[in-house]
């Protein structure tokens, strides 16, 4: 499942920094730099071809993009420079918030709720950004370092392979437009905040095992009016959609120089537990994984 590099990309890699690390600040590439990255890839054969085959993987393929950039540098700094060379061949990569670097660290603290960003239990499975009118495509997950503790595994899971394991009236459920989500504060580069939307639209798939819990308790949070006449249909088949969930998905232990890029259109994503007693455990020690977004095409900056 991991990708193997081959050595005549290994070395266009390894020339691209030789540029790269003159001109772009690996902890916070801008916008403009986009421009010498696109540069490099429009003068490399090599590189051109990665990028067929990177975007024919994400979007036709497997879905995902899986490999080990140690065989291409063990420095950090160079790594996150070849991961946004990456980010480039896919399309556009979207800065979310003003002032803030592209790339967003997921550390772990103890201090927050398990379940959530930077907690330390299981993360359950959803798509990030749902409410948004563009949600990005692809995810990066750039692993800085791995749980010293051997837990927080990536979770992935084709919705699509899901799919076919639901009758017609339920995917008919899944296409109503009666879903509310919250949405993220202080992002305004991805359109419109829905104020309803189908989980299955147009073969994008907008979905959040975190949803059950409100079904349960507050539903009129998670549905419209409409939707509340379909609650206890929903609450089945959320319970269902979880199992198939467990049963079918991903998990996979990034090591420190793994890059993960998948299509969040198709995939669902989450965090496995971490290993315990992280408190214990230096933050300088402690899982990073950095996570940044980009969309295929540039569809509103
Ligand atoms: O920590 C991780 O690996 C994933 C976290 C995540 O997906 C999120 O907080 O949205
Ligand atoms: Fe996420």
């Amino acid at each position: 499942m991991l990708s193997n590099l081959n050595s005549e990309l290994i070395n266009e890699f390894d020339r691209a920094l030789f540029i790269l690390n003159t001109k772009i600040n690996p902890n916070n590439p801008q916008i403009e730099d986009i421009n010498i990255v696109e540069n490099i890839i429009s003068n490399s054969k090599v590189l051109q071809k990665f990028k067929q085959h990177l975007l024919e993987q994400l979007y036709d393929g497997e879905g995902y993009f899986y490999c080990d950039l140690n065989s291409i540098t063990k420095a950090v700094d160079e790594a996150k420079l070849i991961n946004f060379l990456i980010l480039c061949c896919v399309g556009q990569p979207i800065w979310l918030f003003k002032d803030a670097p592209l790339w967003f660290e997921l550390q772990v603290k103890p201090e927050v709720d398990p379940i959530r960003t930077h907690g330390t239990g299981k993360n359950p499975l959803h798509t990030d950004l749902l409410v948004f009118e563009y949600l990005p495509d692809v995810i990066s997950f750039h692993c800085i370092r791995k749980d010293p503790q051997g837990g927080g595994d990536t979770l992935l899971c084709d919705m699509t392979k899901i799919l076919n394991f639901l009758s017609v009236e339920e995917i008919d459920l899944l296409s109503l437009n009666i879903y509310k989500y919250w949405k993220d504060e202080g992002i305004d580069v991805l359109g419109n905040s829905m104020s309803s939307f189908s989980i299955i639209k147009d073969r994008i798939i907008r979905y959040t095992s975190k949803m059950k819990k409100h079904l349960y308790a507050h539903s009129a949070d998670v549905l419209t009016h409409e939707g509340l006449s379909y609650v206890e249909k929903l609450i089945a088949l959320f319970e269902k959609l979880d199992l198939l969930i467990d049963n079918n998905m991903e998990e996979i232990k990034l090591e420190a120089g793994h890059l993960m890029l998948f299509n969040q259109l198709r995939f669902t994503h989450g965090r496995g537990e971490l290993g315990s007693n992280q408190q214990d455990i230096s933050k300088v020690e402690r899982r990073l994984i950095s996570q940044s977004y980009v969309h295929r095409k540039a569809v509103f900056l």
